[in-house]
């Protein structure tokens, strides 16, 4: 099992709360499941957020986007920030149209919320809820997509309204990058000002107590299809019994 993350990565994570980690996919790849996804031909994304998104049935569309739920490049770094029993909460997909906007701010350091965590305890990272975005397509300087305050995962005091817009950074993500965020993060998505759709599939994590989504047991026609590492993400949130991924 190659290692996990860097020292680098793991005081970039500990003081920003995000990651963005290029070239895991090779652009090819990254340009083929862009391409699965568009074989699909999902309704028309519109101004809604529920109109931008596609469930997870999308692990069943092809093999590639089930390579994805235990990456070699991603899983190892997972267990530094999520833990050994980590499971794939919930997983979703994001089609935008240019011009469109998308989610506000929402996540924080406080209140705190015990789905959605960061904490820094005895040399370890303990991250409650935590997302793994696939770029398929270039989200680059001033296109929009995944924006957030830096840091906020740490802070004391609550998110005051209104905001200046300056305060929330843009997270540049190409074709084929990973991003690696907590949800305890203040997050949001930026307006989409890209002449192309945005296209990303987020995989959501969590330590292997924690049920943020309500359990489902994945459909026949998926676990079939798994390997057994990749199943054991998709066990039960529970203490005991749990085996680590
Ligand atoms: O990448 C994005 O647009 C942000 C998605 C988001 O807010 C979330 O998954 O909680």
């Amino acid at each position: 099992m190659p290692a996990g993350l860097t020292a680098h990565e793991r005081y970039f994570f500990d003081v920003n709360g995000y990651l963005v980690i290029d070239g895991v996919l090779a652009p090819d790849e990254a340009s083929r499941l862009n391409d699965v996804v568009t074989a699909r031909r999902l309704p028309p994304a519109g101004d809604s957020v529920a109109s931008q998104r596609f469930d997870a049935d999308f692990l069943l569309w092809d093999q590639g986007f089930r390579d994805l739920l235990d990456h070699p490049a991603v899983l190892p770094r997972l267990r530094d920030l999520v833990g050994d029993y980590l499971r794939l909460d919930h997983a979703y997909g994001i089609v935008m149209a240019p011009g469109t906007s998308g989610l506000g701010l929402h996540g924080g350091g406080t209140p705190w919320d015990p789905s959605q965590y960061y904490v820094h305890r005895g040399g370890h990272m303990y991250n409650g809820l935590t997302t793994v975005t696939w770029a398929l397509v270039d989200a680059g300087a001033g296109h929009g997509g995944f924006g957030c305050i830096p840091g906020s995962h740490r802070a004391a005091e609550a998110l005051p309204d209104g905001v200046p817009a300056e305060w929330v950074k843009e997270v540049p993500v190409p074709a084929g990058a990973v991003l690696i965020f907590t949800e305890a993060l203040t997050h949001c998505t930026l307006p989409w000002r890209a002449p192309h759709e945005r296209r990303a599939v987020l995989y959501k994590y969590a330590p292997g107590h924690l049920g943020w989504g309500p359990y489902r047991d994945p459909p026949h026609r998926l676990s079939r299809v798994l390997t057994a590492t990749q199943r054991r993400l998709f066990q039960p949130p529970a203490v005991a019994p749990h085996d680590p991924v």
